[in-house]
C-alpha cells in the first residue's frame, strides 16, 4: 500500500484528490495548519474525514513539514497548500509570499532531507501567465504573472524546475487553469454566483454584486483535474504539464448559465461593483491542454454548462 502527503488537504482540490487516492488504494495522510475553527467540512461532505490520517503543520514551518513527511512515509507528496485567493494577495502579500512562494521551497527542502526519492507535485497555476503572451497559453509561453499571488506562484513553479534539474527529483509542477465544484470556497467568483442564485431563487438574498464581469476563464471541474495531478507522479519522467479545457468564457456568460437553470434573468439580480474590481486584472485565459492529452492520456470531461448545473444544485440543496 502506498503511502500519500497532501498539503491543503482541507481544500478544495485536497478533499478531491484525497477521495481519489482512497479508491486507488492509498493510504492518505494531510497536512492540516491549525485553525480556531473546524475546517474539515469538504472531508465529511464526502464522507471520507475518516478514512485519511490528519497531521498538524503549517507550510511556513519546516519542522513541522520534516515530522509529517516522516511519519507519513509518504512516497508522493501533493503540494496543494497556499493562500489561493488572487484578491487577497494584494491585501496579504507577504503572507502570500510566505505561503504561497516560501512555503514551497520549505517542502521541496524537507522532502530533500527525509526521501529524495520521493515524488513531489506542485500545484501551479495559469494565474503565472497573467498579461497573455499568447492567445492559447501551454507550457512553452512565457509567463507574465499580474498579482502577488501570480508572483509567489512563479517562484515556487521555476522552484520545483530547479529542484528537478539540480538534485534530480522527481519533481513536477502542474498548471492549472481555473477549476470549480460544489466544494469551491465561496469567494471564487463561480461558487458566489452559484451560492447568490440559490439564495436569490429561495428567496433570501435579492440582489448578487460583482466586479469584473468581462473577464475570461478557461474553467474545468476539479474532481476532473485531481486525476492529472496523480497522473503526472506516475510517469517514470517528472515534467511540467498545463490543465486545462481548451475553451474559455466570461464571467457573464457563466453567470447567465447559473440564473437560466433556475429560471431567473441575471439582468433583474447582477449590480456591478467597483469594491469587487482588481489593482491589475488577468482579462482572459485559454489553455492549450494538448502535451498532458497526449502524454498523460488525460482530457476535461466535464463542460462549463454541466459544471455550473452541479454548482447551482449543490447550493438549492445547502441553502433549502
Ligand atoms: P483552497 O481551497 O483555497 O485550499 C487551500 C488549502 O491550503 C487549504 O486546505 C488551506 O487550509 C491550506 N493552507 C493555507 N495556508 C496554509 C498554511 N500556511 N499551511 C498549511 N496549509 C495551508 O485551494 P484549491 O482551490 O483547493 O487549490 C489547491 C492548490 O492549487 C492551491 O495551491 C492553489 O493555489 C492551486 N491552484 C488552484 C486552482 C483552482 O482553480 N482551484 C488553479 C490553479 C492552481 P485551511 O482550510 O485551513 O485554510
Ligand atoms: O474566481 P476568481 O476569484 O479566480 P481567479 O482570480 O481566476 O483565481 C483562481 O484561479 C487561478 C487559476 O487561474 C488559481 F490559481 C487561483 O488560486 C484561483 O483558484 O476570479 C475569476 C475572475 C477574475 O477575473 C475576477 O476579477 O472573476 C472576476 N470577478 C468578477 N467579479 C470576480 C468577481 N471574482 C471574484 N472572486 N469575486 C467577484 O465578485
Amino acid at each position: 500500500m502506498k503511502n500519500a502527503l497532501i498539503t491543503g488537504i482541507t481544500g478544495q482540490d485536497g478533499a478531491y484528490l484525497a477521495q481519489w487516492l482512497l479508491q486507488q488504494g492509498y493510504r492518505v495522510h494531510g497536512l492540516v495548519a491549525r485553525r480556531s475553527s473546524d475546517t474539515h467540512w469538504r472531508l465529511r461532505e464526502l464522507d471520507i474525514e475518516g478514512d485519511v490520517t490528519l497531521i498538524d503543520g503549517d507550510l511556513a514551518d519546516v519542522s513541522s513539514l520534516t515530522r509529517a513527511l516522516e511519519a507519513s512515509r509518504a512516497s508522493e507528496v501533493y503540494n496543494l497548500a497556499a493562500q489561493s485567493f488572487v484578491g487577497a494577495s494584494w491585501s496579504q502579500p507577504l503572507l502570500t509570499a510566505q505561503v504561497t512562494g516560501l512555503g514551497v521551497a520549505n517542502l521541496l527542502e524537507a522532502v530533500r532531507q527525509v526521501d529524495p526519492k520521493a515524488r513531489f507535485y506542485q500545484a501551479s497555476t495559469s494565474e503565472m501567465f497573467g498579461l497573455i503572451q499568447a492567445e492559447r497559453q501551454s507550457e512553452t509561453t512565457p509567463f507574465y504573472p499580474r498579482s502577488p499571488y501570480g508572483v509567489a506562484k512563479l517562484y515556487g513553479h521555476w522552484l520545483t524546475v530547479n529542484y528537478r534539474e539540480s538534485f534530480g527529483m522527481h519533481a513536477s509542477s502542474g498548471i492549472l487553469f481555473n477549476h470549480e465544484s460544489p466544494l469551491r470556497g465561496i469567494e471564487f467568483v463561480t461558487r458566489k454566483v452559484t451560492d447568490a442564485v440559490a439564495r436569490i431563487k429561495t428567496g433570501q438574498q435579492k440582489e448578487l454584486r460583482l466586479g469584473n464581469i468581462d473577464a475570461k476563464r478557461d474553467w474545468g471541474f476539479a474532481g476532473d483535474y485531481v486525476k492529472a495531478m496523480w497522473l503526472m507522479l506516475q510517469q517514470d519522467t517528472p515534467d511540467d504539464y498545463v490543465i486545462a479545457t481548451g475553451r474559455t468564457t466570461t464571467v457573464r456568460d457563466m453567470v447567465e448559465i447559473a440564473f437560466r437553470h433556475v429560471g431567473l434573468n441575471c439582468e433583474d439580480y447582477v449590480v456591478i461593483d467597483p469594491a469587487f474590481f482588481r489593482p491589475a486584472e488577468v482579462d482572459v485565459l485559454l489553455g492549450d491542454p494538448s502535451k498532458a492529452e497526449r502524454q498523460l492520456g488525460w482530457k476535461a470531461g466535464t463542460s462549463l454548462e454541466e459544471l455550473i448545473c452541479m454548482m447551482v444544485d449543490a447550493d438549492l440543496r445547502r441553502v433549502s
